[in-house]
């Protein structure tokens, strides 16, 4: 009865915005091709890019633009169509072409969350470090045995070859360049946050930058939380909050702006039926309403190795380096939670003190933005919401000390 009631809604609000969709996407087109002519000009040739791939010698990009081959880097300019950022994602981060890279960063970004937005943020600030060796502590530290301890990994580890490959990056303080990527921290309730971004945060944002977007946190969907309420939640036309109506309202006044969908980000005991059901209704709004969603969820909640992960009331004891413990009894429900492999917190789910996670959202982010800007080199557009292909007899042993993959 929910999902009938729900996807009753979903076709309603469809109908009215189908005008504003074709309206946006024309205006959105145009822009595009602005942004493919600006990378098409200020980048070097795309074949000098991909012939020296294997190499990643930078001199080779600044190869002098030639007229015969500027055609083909033109990068797509056909009418954006919605796409999914998951987990299978990060790995297309070593793969963005360099004229996508430099239309990414000359984007204006806008993006809000809470403390694990500044976690993000702060990951951003990773990939423009000179060296991977003398990035932030905060980006170099991930377990390094089988009882959760962790430490800061060094070069001289990584010339040993003992570094994860999850925290390994190859920085660049102009590449990577995010000073056009704003973050601001926002804290309240769903309907609170969203009224924020309509009458405050999008407003101040919306002459400056080109992609704007907001997330809730995974405090705003604890146990008990209305947030999937058909009648109350953010899926509903509510007369008294500010739900999904009325972001998709302020969208349909601005059609030539990217507005990004993000999945909440999910904690070692959040975790709850309510994350579940929010994020997998969203991921079904995305495909449905033909958005660009960042699966975070996706991203937190699986591995490196692509080993699902569930909350922690599974009695499996975990104990921190600083000797805090949880110890959960099984409660029978395996919900998708961020890996015990990203967060050394018992119940929380902020991206430290390890760093794997904060790295794996932040090339993420990176694919993110190529595609915004028009890259086409990639697979995820066509990816089934992961609500639907996981397995839930997927192994949970990803939460079990002896699991984490370690590269030694
Ligand atoms: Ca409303
Ligand atoms: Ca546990
Ligand atoms: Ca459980």
């Amino acid at each position: 009865m929910f999902y009938k009631t729900f996807a009753y809604s979903f076709n309603q609000m469809g109908g009215q915005m189908m005008e504003y969709r074709q309206r946006k996407w024309i205006v959105v087109a145009a822009r595009l091709l602005i942004v493919a002519i600006t990378a098409l000009l200020t980048t070097p040739r795309v074949n000098a890019a991909v012939s020296t791939q294997t190499t990643r010698q930078p001199a080779a990009f600044r190869a002098p633009a030639t007229s015969q081959t500027l055609a083909v880097q033109v990068p797509n300019s056909q009418p954006k169509q919605g796409f999914i950022i998951n987990h299978q994602s990060v790995a297309l981060f070593e793969q963005i072409p360099d004229n996508y890279l430099t239309a990414a960063r000359e984007m204006g970004v806008l993006f809000s969350d809470r403390s694990v937005g500044q976690n993000i943020h702060q990951a951003l600030n990773c990939l423009t470090a000179k060296s991977w060796e003398t990035s932030s502590a905060s980006c170099r530290r991930d377990y390094y045995d089988a009882g959760w301890n962790w430490k800061v990994f060094t070069g001289a580890d990584r010339s040993k070859g003992l570094v994860p490959a999850r925290i390994l990056f190859d920085p660049d303080p102009d590449k990577y360049s995010r000073t056009n990527w704003t973050f601001e921290f926002k804290a309240g309730s769903w309907s609170e946050l969203t009224q924020d971004f309509i009458q405050v945060l999008a407003p101040a944002y919306i002459d400056s930058k080109d992609v704007l977007s907001y997330q809730f946190g995974y405090l705003n969907v604890s146990e008990g939380s209305d947030i999937v309420d058909p009648t109350t939640g953010f899926f509903a036309d509510n007369a008294d909050k500010y739900d999904v109506y009325d972001l998709e309202a302020y969208i349909a006044q601005h059609p030539d702006k990217v507005f990004v969908f993000w999945t909440i980000s999910l904690a070692r005991g959040i975790g709850t039926q309510a994350s579940t059901d929010f994020n997998n209704q969203l991921r079904a709004y995305a495909l449905e309403h033909d958005k660009i969603l960042f699966d975070m969820a996706d991203i937190v909640a699986h591995t490196d190795q692509g080993v699902a992960c569930y909350d922690n009331r599974d009695g499996v004891e975990y104990c921190s380096k600083k000797g805090k413990c949880e110890n959960h009894p099984d409660d029978g429900q395996e919900l998708p939670a961020i890996c015990q492999d990203y967060t050394t917190e018992t119940d929380g789910g902020h991206l430290g003190s390890v760093s794997g996670a904060k790295i794996r959202i932040a090339k993420a982010f990176w694919v993110m933005m190529a595609r915004v800007a028009g890259w086409d080199g990639s697979v995820t557009s066509s990816v089934t919401p992961s609500s639907t292909v996981e397995p839930i007899s997927a192994p949970i042993s990803a939460l079990g000390a002896t699991e984490i993959p370690l590269q030694k």
